[in-house]
């Protein structure tokens, strides 16, 4: 076995949690707090070792995890005869895998969207429809992409979608009333996007590939007509509309 992880065990990556609770109650002007904090952190990783001993660390990427940092928070005080509960959750996590395809089935095998991208060097090719072969450098460059090399072929899922960040924000306030004791909440998902539109933006690639180029060969040339997505100034990612918005919901509970 040696080094070798075992059979079905992934192999890289890590997540980290940390839960942090406040407690903090003003009783008779005494100050009583309560701290505690756990961190956790766990291996996960890519690939997967087949029962023949191979690790097939290319075609099980989209099982990598990557990383994962989870932070949870509450804070409870007394306000008058209220009790107020603030809490916060925070995720942040590595982006899904994707692939870097070619559009047209160049391989043969009667599927057009499944052929990964070959990346040229600069002497292989000819970048046509007035882009050079620089653009198709710095869309690939900024991929994220484990191994990109001119003079290779792309490993399946190798590149990462960017590390999402996502807060929710929430409120409490309990109040006795006669015999009733209403709860007022005010909960405010992905919190970071509120204050910048920039933040908490959540983006794909879809179908879990994009496709970057066609391509023709001519005497052991290759022509590449680039697609839209992997233009100057073209978005490479779609964005989850929903998921990428700040949302709040305020409620009412009555017990009794
Ligand atoms: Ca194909």
């Amino acid at each position: 076995m040696g080094d070798q992880p075992p059979q079905g065990q992934l192999q890289h990556g890590s997540a980290l949690e940390l839960h942090h609770a406040v407690e903090d109650a003003l009783r008779g002007g005494v100050l009583d707090l309560v701290d505690d904090a756990t961190v956790r952190e766990e291996d996960h990783g890519v690939g997967v070792r087949r029962s023949d001993g191979v690790v097939r660390d290319h075609d099980d990427r989209l099982a990598e995890l990557g990383h994962r940092v989870a932070v949870s928070g509450s804070y409870n005080f007394d306000f008058r005869k209220a009790a107020v509960t603030l809490s916060m959750f925070y995720n942040g996590q590595t982006g899904r895998p994707y692939s870097l395809n070619f559009s047209g089935d160049l391989n043969g095998d009667g599927v057009t969207t499944n052929d990964l991208l070959y990346y040229p060097r600069e002497s292989e090719v000819t970048v046509g429809g007035g882009f050079t072969y620089q653009d198709l450098v710095n869309f690939i460059e900024a991929g994220d992409c484990k191994g990109a090399a001119p003079g290779s072929i792309f490993t399946r899922n190798s590149c990462h979608m960017p590390f999402v960040h996502s807060l929710d924000f929430r409120t409490a306030v309990d109040v006795p009333f006669g015999r009733f004791r209403p709860e007022f909440t005010v909960d405010v998902l992905n919190m970071l996007n509120l204050f910048d539109r920039t933040l908490g933006q959540v983006r794909y690639a879809g179908f879990n590939d994009l496709l970057v180029t066609t391509a023709t060969e001519s005497g052991g040339k290759y022509t590449y007509t680039l697609l839209d997505v992997a233009k100057p100034g073209f978005a490479r990612f779609s964005r989850d509309d929903i998921r990428s918005r700040w949302q709040a919901q305020v409620g009412l509970r009555l017990r009794f």
